[in-house]
């Protein structure tokens, strides 16, 4: 039910007070159930890492409603409970990784961060009667840092990686435009296009788009009813003019493979 729905049912409610009974009671009820239902706004993620660049280090994620309550069942999305991303300040460094569930709200998995500074951790989930939701943070790892590499725009969207070359085709790289994300996927060695790429997390691929400054994360879908390659196509929109840098993973004979692109993203004329 959206908001004006629960305004309405609630004025209803209070109307029908005076009267009593049991049609009173039905309506109180709708209220309750409409907001116990956990939108984003209302979940909040504590996070810790401990452990510094180059060793096991250990992110923990603890989800709770605003009140202090645990957030305690999940719903599976896309295979997992969650999903985290983790991505240097840079946009160097990518790493998509599913910590296990503990219990209580609590998420926890281990990760080698390659340099010390400042990461970007995302995780989507979705709370059983709940909305699927993103929270973010900015994680500061101890550790010699890295020469931070620049965002600049990819020269060519052609890509070669784990003996396949995939190139990207962008269409509607504009702001706050349907933008299409097509990419064709073919044998390095040989050219032959693959056409028997593998489900990775129920779908064709998963794709991560990021701004430059890590700041904006944007959601993208895969087309519904794709076939198993040599091409896979992904839906989103930018919601703003600027760099952006986008992961692509795809799965074949059973290893899963990243490609990474930075494009441009144009004002609206
Ligand atoms: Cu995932």
């Amino acid at each position: 039910m959206n908001k004006l729905g629960m305004v309405i049912t609630a004025a209803i409610s209070l109307a029908l007070t005076g009267c009593g009974g049991a049609q009173t009671s039905w309506e109180t009820e709708e209220v309750a159930v409409a907001s116990d239902r956990l939108m984003a706004d209302s979940v909040e993620a504590a996070w810790a890492v401990e452990g510094d660049a180059g060793e096991d280090a250990s992110i923990r994620l603890e989800l709770a409603t605003k009140e202090g309550k645990p957030v305690e069942a999940f719903d599976l999305n896309h295979e997992k409970l969650l999903h985290l991303i983790v991505v240097s300040k840079d946009l160097s460094y990518f790493n998509h990784i599913h910590p296990e569930y503990k219990g209580e709200g609590v998420f926890e998995i281990s990760n080698v961060f390659p340099a010390g500074g400042a990461y970007r951790l995302i995780a989507d989930f979705k709370p059983t009667d709940g909305d699927a939701m993103t929270k973010l943070t900015w994680a500061e790892v101890g550790g010699a840092p890295a020469a931070p590499q620049a965002v600049v725009p990819s020269e060519s969207l052609n890509s070669v990686v784990a003996g396949k070359r995939v190139s990207l085709a962008a269409e509607g790289l504009v702001e706050d435009e349907e933008a299409t994300l097509t990419f064709a996927i073919a044998d390095e060695a040989s050219g032959e296009p693959i056409s028997d790429l593998e489900p990775y997390l129920g779908a064709i691929g998963h794709v991560v788009v990021l701004s430059e400054d890590g700041e904006r994360y944007v959601h993208v879908h895969a087309e519904a009813d794709q076939g198993t390659g040599p091409e896979a196509k992904f839906e989103t929109t930018f919601p703003k003019a600027g760099i952006y840098k986008i992961w692509g993973q795809f799965q074949h004979r059973g290893e899963v493979f990243t490609v990474d692109y930075v494009v441009n993203v144009e004002k609206r004329s």
